[in-house]
């Protein structure tokens, strides 16, 4: 049976801050809105402006397609994710101040970020799981969401439990402990239609010793 973890995250958030989503094998924690010193409109329109998109392809049975949204690698350090090197932009001032933002509401400090633009329903993300060893065994992840909400879905590895959170404007997630190995997510397309989304998920890449 689906979970609706946003119902379940309301239940539990009696007042502002991120609260903790009870799963098991892995750490989620939900903010529906993180508060900003500007609007989410301002916000969308900036980073809609300011940030270095790009169309991805990606190789699917040995033929090249291109993502189904466009992608952009900002921070201190470059990134291998699906296959593919990113030698990432400089953090905007903008994504710094977010970054502090997430980083104070999370207590977890970040040095990367991997924007997603869904510029409508078609757009999605296929399930994955942000294991890449660059990150760690136990990587604290952040997204935060801006504009159209869009359904986030956990897909437990082994049970195939799923978990959906709808993750709307201004709507901060942290995932951390074993998440990443136990459970994949995505973003699928859907047929209601709705406006653009852009994302970001702060990340903390280990540098080399
Ligand atoms: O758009 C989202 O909420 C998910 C983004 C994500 O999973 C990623 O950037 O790895
Ligand atoms: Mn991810």
């Amino acid at each position: 049976m689906d979970l609706f973890a946003d119902q379940l995250a309301e239940e539990l958030a009696t007042n502002h801050g991120l609260r903790q989503i009870p799963i098991i094998d892995g750490e989620l924690w939900f903010q529906p809105q993180l508060p900003l010193s500007l609007t989410s409109d301002a916000a969308m329109q900036r980073l809609r402006e300011e940030t270095a998109w790009r169309a991805e392809t990606i190789q699917v049975w040995g033929k090249q397609h291109l993502q189904p949204r466009l992608m952009a690698w900002h921070g201190d350090a470059s990134y291998r994710y699906s296959g593919k090197t990113f030698h990432p932009e400089p953090f905007t001032p903008l994504q710094l101040m977010l970054k502090q933002a997430v980083e104070q509401a999370s207590g977890r400090r970040f040095n990367s970020v991997l924007l997603n633009y869904y510029r409508n329903e078609r757009d999605s993300m296929g399930f994955h799981a942000d294991d890449e060893p660059e990150l760690g065994p136990q990587p604290a992840i952040a997204s935060l969401s801006f504009g159209a909400s869009r359904t986030f879905i956990l897909k437990h590895r082994h049970t195939g439990q799923r978990l959906k959170l709808a993750l709307g404007d201004g709507a901060l997630l942290l995932m951390a402990g074993s998440l990443q190995q136990h459970w994949q997510h995505g973003i699928n397309k859907q047929t209601r239609p709705c406006g653009e989304r852009i994302n970001l998920t702060f990340r903390n890449i280990l540098r080399a010793p």
